[in-house]
């Protein structure tokens, strides 16, 4: 595989400073050396730079870099597009709202191919507010929702090419979900796989029945990993620390299983926040997880996913 790798170093759409270091971090934890070393081509494409923001005026007052957030994610759904089609485009947040861009942009690419987009969302987090629902105003909160085509971006993000459908959206390891997201993700038929329905069901029961729906429509599949996914007890580096997340070998399964469907076309890898780090664990942990869905495994047999 051609592991292509986007650094985009934002960290206005969160709500404390530090993501920017993410790409950085990541670097420095090995993640090239790691893909290498399972035999991949690796080019990095280092960093993305944001389009000169314009001043927006919204009526959400909360809203916070409205503008900025905007210029990036035009900045980055171009640079997406360009990567994407061929190899594997790996984009380092920054904070989550680097999706809109890499969502939008690898959607615009795989409708071109004739291709349904999927998107796994590995989040403790929906990230399914739109720009008048947004208490916080915090814009990693919305990202999801814009790639989805939700009501009331238009005007201020970019007018996406190809809205991702919602019913091809699973998002895992909820369990921080604001009243207007509950609603909105019911409403708009995002597939909800919550803390709860692991805790009952397992990641790899609930995985392989969202990966065989993938391989039915011949879907492309794009993943999205927030930190915050994972438990903070090894994974303390990000703003938002919700406990009772995943553990370490649900997450590494999770990727495992990833590799194993062939189907991942596109991953992000946002929220790490090397300010909050200890020692670079969570980074390290970040980059393995990486190691695991692009092939490492513990012993060279298959893991039957059937
Ligand atoms: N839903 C809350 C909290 C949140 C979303 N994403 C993160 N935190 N990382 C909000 O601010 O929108
Ligand atoms: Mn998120
Ligand atoms: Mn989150």
């Amino acid at each position: 595989m051609h592991c292509k790798i986007l650094g985009i170093p934002v960290q206005d759409g969160a709500g404390r400073m530090g993501c920017e270091m993410g790409p950085s971090a990541l670097r420095t934890a090995g993640l090239v050396a790691a893909l290498t070393d399972l035999g991949h081509e690796v080019s990095d494409l280092g960093t993305v730079t944001p389009a000169p923001p314009q001043p927006l005026i919204h009526d959400n007052t909360a809203l916070r870099a409205l503008p900025e957030i905007v210029a990036w994610t035009t900045a980055i759904a171009e640079a997406a597009y360009m990567a994407s089609g061929e190899g594997m485009p790996i984009f380092l947040g920054g904070d989550h709202s680097i999706s809109a861009g890499s969502v939008s942009g690898v959607a615009r690419r795989a409708a071109e191919m004739g291709r349904p987009l999927f998107v796994l969302w590995l989040d403790a987090h929906p990230d399914f507010h739109t720009l008048e629902t947004t208490a916080s105003g915090n814009l990693h909160g919305v990202s999801l929702a814009y790639a989805c085509g939700q009501k009331g971006f238009e005007g201020y993000f970019p007018k996406l090419a190809a809205p991702v459908d919602p019913r091809h959206v699973c998002t895992f390891g909820l369990r921080s979900v604001d009243p207007a997201e509950r609603q909105a993700l019911a409403a708009a038929g995002v597939t909800v796989h919550d803390m709860r329905a692991i805790d009952e069901h397992g990641v790899a029961s609930l995985l392989r029945t969202f990966l065989e729906r993938v391989a039915a429509a011949n879907g492309l599949l794009h993943v999205s990993l927030d930190v915050d996914f994972l438990d903070p007890s090894f994974a303390p580096a990000v703003g938002t620390t919700v406990p009772g997340g995943a553990t370490f070998r649900e997450a590494h399964l999770a990727m495992e299983m990833l590799h194993d469907s062939g189907l991942v076309s596109s991953l992000d890898v946002v929220e790490l926040n090397p300010f909050l780090d200890e020692r670079g664990r969570t980074a390290t942990l970040l980059v393995d997880l990486t190691a695991s869905l692009m092939g490492r495994r513990i012993m060279d047999r298959p893991t039957r996913s059937h």
